[in-house]
């Protein structure tokens, strides 16, 4: 029996953070045993927020490397850049001409993104629609999202259904699939809004790669709770958020961890957090240094990651342009 498809990919802005990890990385790792899997580095995503293009390039490979020094397997997920299948952006407009505008108005993730912009850009705004591209391209059964990507993912299905509905059945129609834990880890110092790789506060998030110092001193900087009971509880987010990312890390539960803590001072449960981080990204780190400075490897991982993506991608844009009514090549 054909194995079902998982599809997902992060777009490279900012520092990969551990927001990313628990949220999206971690779930990866454990679906590619039991799913035929594609990551994607989305990097025409990544246009819709300002870019150095030197910068983007270096940091495109450096998330190749992280994905791999994650634990992503390119012998057994397909790893690839989205600009390198051009069907993404094909199959992006037949989409876009199924979409209302009412439908992307009610984006969250855009109301976010351009709250205090003076100038925003189209791509921001049909940013879910490249992204329903990406999913429904591969015939996606099966999406790994973070609890802030469940909606767009909604907007996926509901442009699958509407094709489906118009043309007859071309797509299938993908599920969420969201952590339990670690799906919506929160900001260090303001615990109220998530966890951005692109934050500017970079005591925001710890990135994958900061430095044992630096997580050190993150850590012991974040914002806690007024109180002294290590307790998780919707009036303590600040405290509830370095639980939940203990818990994630370790895998225990929380009411354990609460168990744990009895009696002792927030200062100890930050404290064994900061080994807990530091001896989790230790590994990380260690295989990404081997890893980035191998270029030809990373080269190769991504030809051949494009190369079977695309084989995947022409497949349907191609049952999608005669669908359509576009003449044949
Ligand atoms: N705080 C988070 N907690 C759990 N999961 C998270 N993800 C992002 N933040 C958290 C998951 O990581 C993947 C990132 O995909 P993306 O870069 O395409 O989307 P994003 O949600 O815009 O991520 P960021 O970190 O907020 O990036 P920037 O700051 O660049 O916009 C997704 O699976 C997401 O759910």
């Amino acid at each position: 029996m054909n194995k079902k498809i998982i599809l997902s990919g992060i777009q490279p802005s900012g520092e990969l953070c551990i927001g990313n990890y628990l949220g999206a990385l971690k779930q990866w790792n454990i679906l590619q045993d039991k799913y035929e899997s594609i990551f994607l580095v989305v990097d025409m995503h990544a246009l819709t927020v300002d870019q150095v293009p030197s910068d983007l390039r270096q940091r495109c490979l450096s998330f190749v490397a992280q994905y791999i020094a994650c634990g992503i397997d390119p012998d057994k997920s397909i790893i690839a850049m989205q600009s390198h299948v051009h069907e993404h952006v094909e199959l992006m407009w037949v989409l876009n001409s199924l979409c209302y505008l009412g439908e992307l108005n009610r984006m969250t993730q855009f109301k976010d993104k351009s709250k205090d912009k003076k100038n925003v850009n189209v791509g921001l705004f049909t940013y879910p629609v490249l992204m329903a591209s990406d999913i429904l391209l591969y015939q996606a059964d099966l999406v790994p999202v973070g609890a802030d990507q469940k909606q767009h993912l909604e907007l996926s299905r509901d442009l699958a259904i509407r094709f489906n509905y118009k043309y007859s059945d071309t797509f299938k129609i993908p599920e969420p699939f969201i952590p339990e834990s670690g799906a919506r880890i929160m900001s260090l110092q303001d615990p109220l809004k998530k966890m951005s790789k692109s934050d500017s506060n970079l005591n925001n998030i710890i990135a994958l790669l900061d430095s044992n110092a630096i997580i050190k001193k993150k850590i012991n900087r974040a914002v806690t709770d007024s109180g002294s009971e290590i307790k998780y509880s919707e009036d303590k987010p600040g405290l509830s958020n370095l639980i939940d990312i203990y818990t994630s890390l370790t895998n225990e539960k929380i009411e354990d961890v609460e168990q744990k803590y009895i009696g002792k001072m927030y200062s100890v449960l930050k404290k064994d957090l900061i080994e807990i981080i530091i001896d989790f990204l230790g590994p990380i780190k260690e295989e990404y240094t081997k890893i980035i400075s191998d270029k030809a490897y990373l080269a190769e991982v991504l030809s051949d990651g494009s190369e079977k993506a695309s084989f995947k991608a022409r497949r349907t844009l191609s049952k999608v342009y005669r669908k359509v009514g576009f003449v044949k090549k």
